[in-house]
């Protein structure tokens, strides 16, 4: 496939200013006509032929100024709809074409959901749609007419404000038409048509606009909804009061639909959503369910600043739409949860998918310089390092410049598509600061690597930490980055205040060499460090420490992030220890009398933080820590005994601590995190009492399970049974599927759970879920729930030495690829990581990628991560 450059930008030789879109929804035969206000760009090349993008649409008519134009005026193709010699002055296209909604499995453009008529239009969903500039410089003023047969769609929903709306007598149909008067990109185009039910509230922005603020959602289900309402609502706040961002339309619409290729879409003033992330009640609904729907409610609404109102130039700077919105969406979770919680479950989420991702051949820069296919840039890279650079910028220019920053990117770029260069430009005025070689972050591929050494003087009364920073997988000629540390010393009783350094300043390290050194003063015994405080670096930190130093660090920092980190190293040095055979008994009961002790002066205090602790590194982080020749069986038993042993050891304090976490009955379920976190510590209590007595842990989860007024405690139970084979599983497993079986949502908990047992039946399994009524290969959230689970979540079945797992999830890749390659190609990230297995492993999954690549008819999406993993 052709590559697509970043120094081959050019400015785009045509813009258009408004469009009028009157779309004629049919299931079938859908009529688009499109009057676009065409003229050429004075930064473009004159006389330059109009190349229109398409996708497969077909061409019903066209004219030009209300002339049809002559066929020797044009060229048509599904693909593209040119004209050679365009007028060198302003003028209107109006083009008519006709496409087939029912037929759209690749669920981009416009398609039906359940009968529900929705659109997707980024990256390049717009072209499906009518022909037109589809690049998100080329930014224009919409009103879309919407006419639909009205017993099949009484809503019509477009971006910006109603206008009108009204029946055609004597057809049964009507039409609503929307403007929208902030110009936009193709992309961020949206309309929806169906019978939905609607929650809505009114909110007065702080500007003094009244906003109806509604949820739509499929008919009987508007009581699910209330929750992502009031998140609208709670967002559109924060982001006045935190950056000082107010809405801009009279109506703010979200629709849930139950097909959708990824979370969620920020479009103009009519949000589009996964039902998955909309959709809440105690009884189908985990607490972690929840906190996903806050988030990604405010993650699109933020959008309305960053990325709608300021929007890209190009998909190059995807990060500078996502990267930020990713950041401010969690500085929101975290104001409205536990700072220290959301930041533990950011780290993890980076670790999980984005370090994994760095160290392999899919690694790439925040700030691509290429790409074959841009919807597979739509990574943790872009997004989750993307939202640490803002994370270190801020850390950098400090809190009040950072919000300066903000306010002058927003004001300087309002209405424009912005480079990464517009946003450092901001900061580096209201700093003073020059961010030029900070802007590294953005360009190459690689987690960079500190290594610390820490020696103590008793004489001098001094403590010295000498860093070096390397980047492996940068190329070699890449230069030092700028690496904010936040850093303090600790000691046998908690942090030394007196210890003073000249280069540390508000707690912070600025390393921008290759090597640095530090020396702390007055330091009356030797310290611990506490290194990278809140993970101020997406960077790999390696330090040798003792366990019982960094057992201080549990008990003593200040930072809690630091303390969790500390019982993580520990956790993770015994483990890839005992399985290269170095680790003794005595380690691991150490350990546990730490976390019994730790256990005993702080769970009940802060019962989320406590379950982070007690959840050790998971066979993923393991594997990602060894880094080469890895054999998942052989984490996973190491992993597993590490947790016999804990569970046993604190048996007594974990039962007592589930009595005294439990619910009086007749508590009303909430889902705020303060109830969440005694739930997950119930339940992390529940897992390890059951790593080391199965009998007991089925007893008890069952008992949870039956005892459960909610679906995170029912979760819980039934994820503790799938480790524990026997009857009582399969029983559990099967009540389960009976009691939900008109709940799809629900019954994606019950594929995952199940497609991600560590046991060799688990194919077996897999497959046969595949024919289970509920499966639908149509459907992203089942196939994810079921095959991306397996493939994603379950690394001792995926990478079996015999192959099977990959097989079972090529095969599942090439049937999806057909209908579906976005999804498809999500898939095939799972193989991301093969280069690191041991050998048979490794071969097995090459055989498996070199099967998928080989496949004629093979989409752009999947030859393009097959090739690359690859290369
Ligand atoms: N901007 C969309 C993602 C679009 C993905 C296109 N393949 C959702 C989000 O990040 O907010
Ligand atoms: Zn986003």
């Amino acid at each position: 496939p052709p590559t697509v450059r970043l120094e081959d930008y050019r400015p785009s030789d045509h813009l258009i200013d408004r469009v009028e879109l009157d779309v004629r929804l049919d299931p079938h035969d859908t009529r688009v006509t499109a009057r676009l206000a065409i003229r050429p760009n004075p930064a473009g090349r004159p006389g330059a032929p109009l190349v229109l993008d398409g996708d497969d649409l077909r061409l019903l008519a066209l004219d030009l100024d209300g002339q049809p134009l002559a066929p020797a005026a044009f060229r048509v193709a599904p693909s593209a709809l040119t004209l050679p010699e365009p007028p060198g002055r302003p003028f209107t296209l109006t083009i008519e074409t006709r496409i087939d909604p029912s037929a759209n499995t690749k669920l981009m453009g416009l398609y039906r959901s359940n009968g529900v008529y929705c659109t997707q239009c980024e990256a390049d969903g717009f072209r499906r749609i009518t022909y037109f500039l589809d690049r998100p410089d080329v930014m224009a003023v919409y009103t879309t007419r919407i006419e639909a047969e009205e017993a099949q769609a009484p809503v019509l929903l477009g971006n910006g404000n109603p206008v009108e709306s009204g029946r055609i007598e004597g057809t049964g149909r009507h039409f609503a038409v929307w403007h929208d008067p902030h110009p936009k990109p193709a992309y961020l185009f949206a309309l929806v048509g169906g019978c939905l039910d609607r929650v809505a509230k009114s909110f007065d922005t702080r500007e003094g606009r009244t906003v109806e603020l509604a949820v739509h959602v499929e008919p009987g289900k508007a009581e699910r909804a209330a929750y992502a309402l009031d998140a609208v609502e709670r967002s559109m706040v924060w982001d006045e009061r935190a950056f000082g961002r107010a809405y801009d339309l009279d109506v703010f619409n979200v629709v849930a639909v139950s097909d959708f290729n990824m979370g969620a879409m920020e479009n103009k003033g009519l949000n589009i959503f996964n039902d998955k992330f909309v959709l809440a009640s105690p009884e189908t609904a985990t607490d972690a369910d929840y906190a996903a729907i806050e988030a990604i409610i405010a993650h699109e609404y933020f959008h309305n600043w960053s990325g709608n109102r300021v929007t890209c130039r190009d998909w190059f700077q995807l990060c500078l739409k996502e990267g930020l919105t990713v950041f401010r969406d969690q500085e929101f979770s975290s104001d409205m949860r536990s700072r220290d919680v959301h930041r533990i479950g950011e780290v993890r989420t980076l670790r999980a998918r984005q370090f994994p991702e760095d160290a392999g051949p899919l690694a790439h820069p925040v700030r691509p310089r290429q790409y074959a296919e841009i919807n597979n840039f739509y990574t943790a890279t872009v997004y989750e390092k993307g939202a640490e650079i803002v994370r270190m910028l801020r850390t950098l220019v400090g809190e009040s410049a950072f919000r300066a920053g903000m306010d002058r990117y927003f004001s300087d770029n309002d209405g424009r598509a912005a480079t990464v260069e517009d946003f450092l430009v901001a900061f580096e005025a209201e700093s003073g600061r020059d961010l030029a070689r900070f802007a590294e972050w953005y360009e190459r591929p690689g987690t960079p690597r500190v290594a610390v050494t820490g020696t103590y003087d008793a004489a001098e009364r001094t403590y010295r930490l000498d860093f070096r920073q390397t980047r492996p997988g940068a190329g070699d000629d890449a230069p030092p980055l700028v690496i904010p540390v936040r850093l303090g010393l600790v000691g046998p009783d908690g942090p030394l205040g007196e210890a003073t350094c000249p280069q540390v300043e508000d707690g912070v390290f600025v390393l921008d060499a290759f090597e640095a050194a530090l020396t702390f003063d007055d330091v009356t015994a030797p310290p611990v460090p506490s290194l990278f405080r809140g993970f101020s670096a997406p960077v790999r930190v390696d330090m040798a420490m003792d366990d019982a130093d960094r057992l201080t660090l549990l008990r003593h920092d200040s930072d809690g992030f630091n303390r969790w980190e500390a019982a993580q190293r520990v956790a993770a040095r015994l483990m890839i220890g005992a399985l290269r055979g170095a680790a003794t008994d005595a380690g691991a009961d150490a350990f546990a009398a730490a976390l019994g002790a730790f256990l005993d002066a702080r769970a009940l205090d802060d019962p989320a933080f406590a379950a982070l602790v007690l959840a050790l590194p998971s066979e993923n982080d393991l594997a990602d820590e060894i880094g080469a020749e890895i054999d998942p069986d052989a984490i996973c038993s190491a992993r597993r005994a590490l947790r016999v042993r804990i569970g046993a050891s604190l048996n007594p304090r974990l039962r007592a601590l589930r009595d005294a976490l439990a619910e009086p009955a007749g508590t009303p379920f909430s889902p705020d995190a303060a109830s969440a976190g005694r739930r997950s510590l119930r339940s992390a209590a529940l897992d390890l009492i059951a790593a080391a007595d199965p009998a007991d842990g089925t007893a008890l989860a069952r008992a949870q399970i039956a005892a459960a007024t909610n679906m995170t405690d029912r979760l819980a139970g039934l994820s503790t049974l799938a480790l524990l084979p026997g009857s009582a599983r399969e029983a559990e497993f099967a009540a389960f599927a009976e009691c939900y079986v008109d709940e799809p949502l629900v019954l994606d908990k019950w594929f995952a759970i199940q497609a991600t047992i560590p046991e060799d039946g688990t194919i077996e399994r897999v497959r046969r879920l595949q024919t289970h009524p509920a499966f639908a290969m149509t459907n992203p959230n089942r196939v994810r729930a079921l095959v991306g689970s397996f493939a994603l979540a379950n690394p001792t079945q995926f990478n079996r030495a015999d192959g099977a797992g990959f097989a079972l999830t090529a095969e599942t890749v090439l049937a999806l690829d057909r209908t579906n390659p976005q999804v498809a190609a999500r898939l095939m990230t799972a193989f991301g990581s093969w280069r690191r297995l041991e050998p048979v492993r490794r071969a097995a999954a090459e055989s498996a990628l070199r099967r998928i690549l080989a496949t004629p008819g093979l989409s752009r999406d999947v030859t393009d991560i097959a090739g690359r993993s690859l290369a």
